[in-house]
């Protein structure tokens, strides 16, 4: 797997659009949003996505949005906030609401470190943006030595990452994945990220500019004809 569409259930997409998505030679989907999620458009969403045979992912930003029909969950954990809610108090209180009915298996932790101050979901979580290499390292090796997390997700949604911290967190990581999402507008950007990280996600892209998010998926796993897959 090496390349995802983030698809917002908050906004519209029309039925060609979802039709050329689904057609196109992405590695799969991340159904997930910040704001004006509800239980509808997320359902809706789901089931406009649904058909497809590549991982289709459902991110549980909020508790509303735990769809039971959903085949995969990616569970965000917000390292680089001192605000526990995000990192783990959310998630205790769903296991506690839903025990003994959670699907472990279905779920995949993600741990995040979002690093454009301006995103919703860095203003939400009261992340930590102005960090260095050297700590995003850190974070990358919290992720992978003591929560051995399958998923570590440098996320600066809206605006093109930097490289240089990409590469840091990627030198101490082995067994989980890279994954790396923020403002890839071109297939040149695409292709700067996917140099670096396991995975890449292409999200505004999608509403701004279909082409372009098509474009994209030449990074693919599908379309370089490595169709693997490491956490379905
Ligand atoms: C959002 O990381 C993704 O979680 C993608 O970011 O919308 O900027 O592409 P963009």
């Amino acid at each position: 797997m090496r390349h995802l569409f983030k698809i917002d259930p908050a906004k519209p997409l029309s039925e060609e659009a979802i039709k050329r998505l689904l057609q196109s030679e992405t590695d799969g989907f991340i159904i997930g949003g910040t704001d004006e999620i509800t239980l509808e458009n997320v359902t809706e969403t789901y089931e406009c996505f649904m058909e497809t045979d590549l991982p289709l992912y459902l991110e549980v930003s909020t508790p509303d949005m735990i769809l039971p029909l959903a085949d995969q969950f990616l569970i965000p954990m917000v390292l680089n906030t001192r605000d526990t809610t995000w990192s783990h108090g959310l998630h205790v209180e769903i296991l506690r609401k839903y025990a003994p009915h959670v699907p472990f298996r279905r779920l995949s932790p993600v741990g995040y470190v979002i690093l454009n101050k301006d995103a919703k979901a860095a203003i939400k979580t009261g992340a930590e943006t102005n960090l260095e290499a050297e700590t995003v390292a850190a974070y990358a090796e919290l992720a992978e030595h003591f929560f051995h997390l399958p998923i570590f997700y440098v996320e600066y949604s809206g605006i093109f990452g930097d490289v240089t911290i990409l590469k840091a967190a990627k030198a101490v990581l082995s067994e989980t994945k890279l994954w790396y999402g923020g403002g890839i507008r071109s297939l040149i950007d695409a292709k700067k990220m996917a140099e670096v990280a396991d995975v890449i996600i292409v999200g505004n892209l999608i509403y701004e500019n279909l082409e372009e998010a098509l474009a994209t998926t030449r990074v693919s796993a599908r379309a370089s004809g490595r169709g693997d897959n490491m956490i379905k």
